[in-house]
């Protein structure tokens, strides 16, 4: 169990991983989607680990330096994916020649709703096969914070996680007893949308043993249509996200509203004339249902993910990188052309990206 437990850990670091831990099925317990028996019914551990993000590609990309460092932060994103689900690859296959069974669980998009067919029409179907956020915070590698996203001690919320679900009895890390988020709620104040909220109520759930709480996050389709590039702007005017488009949307509280609302804009912009709006459309349709590590890395295309990416460790730097944000300035189109304005000059123009 123990030269098992190190060699797995042993693969995913020498393979890339940032951080490592083992999750035991005990604690898996709770939200329906921390549960891996779904994806294998003979688990008894998960791996799960983590990559961290550049923060110099993600300050350039914060500070909105040009159009190449949005290009770098999504190729890096990319990148990041693939190698999870490559590191997930080999912790699998090493397990399988000792006779363990493991699952490779998709780093991301493993939406029941669509791979299993339950509900493929909802654009809003977010429930993961496996979430690796939970099985994160079982395995001690971080807490949830604020913004929901799981801050580590180590790299803050910059990390990407994946998991490996095993019939293997490894040895189990033990969850964090101190959250490294110190409720600066600065992810509240990157967040166009409101997905996040500063003055939000707290949701509590257990998990395994422990009590965990984050604050209570508003409908999925906020985010998804900031960070899926439709509305660049929202609560703030005095900067954007790194999307050139602003559709007319306002977020309607209740949910099957907001799923028509959403239908009715993506019908309109698919039938009217060639604009930005039907490129963002047909480019997500493209994407489709599959998973982040079986889209291109020229596929990717980062335009938000400022609650995670402004987290770093130490509270300074997220000052520091929220500064960048708001005065990074506002990006916006044109005819064929979007432009990077900052304090009312152009910084960048290029053409679309098809
Ligand atoms: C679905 C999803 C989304 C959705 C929903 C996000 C969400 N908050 O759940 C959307 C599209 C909005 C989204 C956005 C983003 N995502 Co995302 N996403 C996922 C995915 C597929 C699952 C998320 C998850 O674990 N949800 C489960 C929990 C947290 O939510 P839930 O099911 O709604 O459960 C809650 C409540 O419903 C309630 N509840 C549940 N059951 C029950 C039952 C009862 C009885 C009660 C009372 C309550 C209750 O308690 C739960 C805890 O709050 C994962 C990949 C994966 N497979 O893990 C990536 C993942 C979470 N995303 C990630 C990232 C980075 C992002 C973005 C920054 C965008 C980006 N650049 O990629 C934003 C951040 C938004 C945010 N602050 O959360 C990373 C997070 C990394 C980190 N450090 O935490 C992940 C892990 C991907 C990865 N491989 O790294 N994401
Ligand atoms: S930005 Fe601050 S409040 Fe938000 S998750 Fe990070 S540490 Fe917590
Ligand atoms: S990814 Fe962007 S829109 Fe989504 S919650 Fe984070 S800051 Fe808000």
């Amino acid at each position: 169990l123990e030269t098992l437990t190190e060699i797995v850990k042993q693969i995913a670091c020498e393979k890339g991983a940032s951080l490592v831990g083992i999750a035991d099925i005990s604690q898996l317990v709770g939200p329906v989607c921390s549960d891996p028996t779904y994806l294998l019914p003979e688990t008894k551990s998960v791996v799960v680990f983590a990559i961290n993000i550049n923060h110099e590609i993600i300050r350039n990309y914060l500070s909105k330096k040009s159009f190449a460092s949005k290009d770098a932060m999504s190729r890096h994103e990319g990148e990041i994916y693939h190698s999870l689900w490559q590191i997930g690859m080999e912790i699998s296959k090493y397990l399988e020649k000792y006779g363990y069974k493991a699952i490779n669980a998709w780093p991301n998009k493993d939406y029941r709703e669509h791979k299993s067919g339950s509900d493929k029409s909802n654009p809003f179907g977010f429930t993961p096969e496996f979430s690796h956020r939970y099985a994160a915070v079982a395995a001690g590698l971080g807490s949830f914070g604020w913004s929901s996203n799981v801050v580590t001690k180590e790299y803050g919320a910059t990390v990407y996680f994946s998991s490996v679900l095993t019939s293997a009895s490894l040895r189990p890390d033990s969850p964090l007893t101190i959250n490294p988020c110190d409720n600066c709620k600065l992810c509240a104040y990157a967040c166009q949308s409101e997905f996040i909220q500063k003055d939000a109520d707290l949701i509590s759930f257990t998990l395994g043993n422990s009590v965990f709480s984050h604050g209570k996050t508003q409908h999925v389709g906020r985010c998804s249509l900031c960070c899926g590039g439709w509305v660049n702007q929202y609560q703030h005017q005095e900067w954007s996200t790194f999307s050139s488009i602003c559709v007319d949307f306002t977020f309607p509280a209740d949910s099957d509203e907001f799923r028509t609302k959403f239908r009715e804009m993506v019908v309109k912009d698919l039938k009217g004339s060639d604009s930005r709006a039907k490129r963002n459309i047909l480019h997500h349709i493209k994407l489709g249902n599959r998973g982040m590590h079986e889209t291109e890395l020229d596929e990717y295309e980062v335009v938000c993910g400022y609650c995670q990416l402004i987290c770093f460790k130490d509270r300074e730097d997220r000052v520091l990188n929220l500064k960048m944000l708001r005065s990074s300035g506002v990006v916006t189109e044109d005819g064929d052309y979007e432009y990077i304005i900052r304090d009312g000059s152009i910084v960048d123009k290029r053409k679309w990206r098809v």
